[in-house]
């Protein structure tokens, strides 16, 4: 049976960030998925994800979104692939809103860039956009979007020219400690690691099913709408959005081909027993939500779908993630619960775990994703 020092479960966003991370340092590191490099059966893939720095979510993501930002660019340098642009991102919603509120708390108390946008220039600035009276805007200059399979390949990529051995299309079966070490049965034949980390997204829970914190898969639709107008246009200076309504929380991206776009809803989508079902069945309504923010916000754009796509969340109950090791057993470490919103953290989110993995301790201000807060 090959031995490894550590062994990452789960090569999608983080883990192939955790594996590039370790293989770096030198680390012996096994990487295991069980499907093909940058797949589209989880939750990192759809071309795009929105990256930004006033989080509203929780002012204590900053500092890690500071790094990310950091790691993404000497990613691009030593791979020389462009994985992040940086177009700008549109945040509106009502003022006493949790957007709004929170981005400004962030902008206060980290200071980061954040401009407010009065009403009078809404029109001028985002015609793309019919934003309500009485909402405010703001717009986050060094916020844009990964472009995600990419990263995630780059990752793996440079993880493999560093030493780590990734396999591909192998389901990991369970795994067991045995002395100081893990045992980790996969459908072709065993591996020992003496450290393992599980960044298998919606399939965490099957993995750790010991793991008494409970994770929801939830499935989102994206979806792709033609566009009928430039002003959408990333080469016209089309930006990312956030839009927080009273229909829902809706986001996007700027056409990157002038033809289409991309859209979707944050926190609508259906909830799920089980992550292998679904992802490939059209569900009646799929979308329908989608046309109706473009229809009552999007007025340069006809609600005509071009192509949807099916992305799993995998929320925690408070919906911030889960970075940790396993509370009762010792040298497993856990990347998970990410709730729609980690793509953006991946490659911090990878060297933290590459700092768990080899040291069993990090720098990085991580306390408030411990798991000990469920207790
Ligand atoms: O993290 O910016 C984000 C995001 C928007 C929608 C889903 N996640």
């Amino acid at each position: 049976r090959p031995i490894f020092d550590c062994a990452v479960i789960g090569l999608g966003g983080v883990g192939s960030a955790a594996a590039y991370h370790l293989a770096r340092r030198g680390v012996n590191v096994l990487g295991l998925e069980q499907f093909t490099p940058a797949h589209d059966l989880g939750s990192s893939h759809g071309e795009t994800r929105i990256i930004r720095q006033a989080y509203f979510e929780h002012p204590n993501y900053v500092p890690l979104i500071l790094r990310a930002y950091e790691l993404f660019k000497e990613l691009e340098e030593t791979s020389g692939k462009q994985l992040l642009q940086q177009c700008g991102l549109l945040l509106a919603g009502p003022p006493e809103g949790e957007t709004i509120q929170g981005a400004r708390l962030a902008q206060h108390l980290h200071q980061i860039p954040l401009e407010s946008v009065r009403a009078a220039d809404w029109e001028d600035r985002f015609p793309g956009f019919r934003i309500p009276n009485g909402f405010d805007v703001v717009f986050e200059p060094v916020a844009g979007f990964l472009h995600v399979e990419e990263t995630v390949r780059t990752h793996l990529d440079e993880a493999q020219k560093a030493g780590a051995d990734l396999r591909f299309n192998i389901e990991v079966i369970n795994w067991r400690k045995e002395g100081d070490q893990f045992v980790i049965t996969t459908e072709f034949e065993e591996f020992i690691a003496h450290k393992l980390i599980v960044t298998a997204g919606a399939w965490t829970s099957e993995l750790l099913n010991s793991l008494n914190v409970p994770l929801q898969v939830r499935r989102v639709v994206l979806c792709w709408n033609k566009v009928q107008s430039d002003c959408y246009n990333l080469s016209q200076g089309g930006s990312c959005f956030f839009m927080e309504t009273a229909l829902g929380e809706f986001y996007g991206f700027p056409s990157l081909d002038g033809q289409k776009l991309k859209l979707a809803e944050h926190g609508g989508g259906l909830d799920i027993a089980n992550p292998d079902e679904l992802i490939r069945t059209k569900l009646a309504g799929d979308g329908d939500r989608v046309a109706q923010f473009i229809e009552s916000f999007m007025p340069q754009l006809k609600p005509q779908s071009e192509r949807q796509a099916v992305c799993m969340y995998t929320l925690s109950p408070d919906h911030h993630f889960l970075v940790d090791e396993h509370p009762d057993i010792t040298g497993i470490y856990l990347g998970a619960g990410f709730s729609g919103h980690g793509f953006k953290f991946t490659s911090v989110l990878g060297e933290i775990l590459a700092d768990l993995g080899s040291e069993g301790r990090t720098e990085h201000p991580i306390d408030f994703l411990r798991l000990s807060r469920f207790e």
